[in-house]
């Protein structure tokens, strides 16, 4: 009986495992855009909708969005400004003056900035997610040379290679019971 319990158990785990078809595939999202050297001043923020339902094989309430990422490219000559950049309401980047100056103009990078669990939930439910760029302080002006935004996507999808066909269930449903039948016997 002890020897039969154990038997029943290796079934159900072949089984379950010979079941589990779905597989998660992973996509990667870019969406990008050059806002050719945009003025940014205290007036005339920068704003651009990251939508990845215009144009991405992004099935929204479906597809599932898992982590991601704003890069940030600006470029100052001179003076002095501090900025914000948000993402629908959220603030994912404050800092301070921009270097660069008139004789020496500057490209200052933010790479990488990563979207937190909040901003990731509504970019999954929607696919869109609003940039603005503003000037905090200063009274002069900074250029928005690009900006991305990078996206994981992982979609449930049934994967027909990993169904088993009846008959070799069956095959192994008859392996297993010769199995028990001989150890029953020995
Ligand atoms: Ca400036
Ligand atoms: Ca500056």
């Amino acid at each position: 009986m002890k020897q039969f319990a154990k038997i029943v158990a290796a079934v159900v785990l072949l089984s379950s495992s010979a079941f589990s078809n779905a597989a998660i595939v992973k996509t990667d999202l870019v969406d990008t855009t050059t806002a050719n050297m945009f003025k940014v001043s205290q007036s005339n923020p920068y704003t651009f909708t990251f939508d990845f339902n215009d144009g991405y094989d992004f099935i929204k309430g479906s597809d599932k969005i898992t982590d991601a990422w704003l890069d940030l490219v600006f470029s100052d000559n001179g003076g002095s400004e501090t900025f914000a950049v948000k993402l629908n309401t959220f603030d994912i980047l404050k800092t301070k003056n921009l270097s660069g100056s008139e004789k020496v103009p500057e490209i200052t990078s933010f790479l990488g900035l990563k979207l937190d669990q909040s901003l990731l939930t509504t970019l999954s439910a929607d696919g869109i997610l609003k940039l603005t760029v503003s000037m905090t302080t200063g009274d002069g002006s900074f250029n928005v040379v690009s900006s991305s935004l990078r996206a994981v996507m992982e979609r449930d999808v049934a994967d027909p290679a990993e169904v088993p066909e009846p008959m070799s269930l069956a095959l192994l449903g008859l392996g297993l019971a010769g199995l028990a039948a001989a150890r029953r016997k020995a």
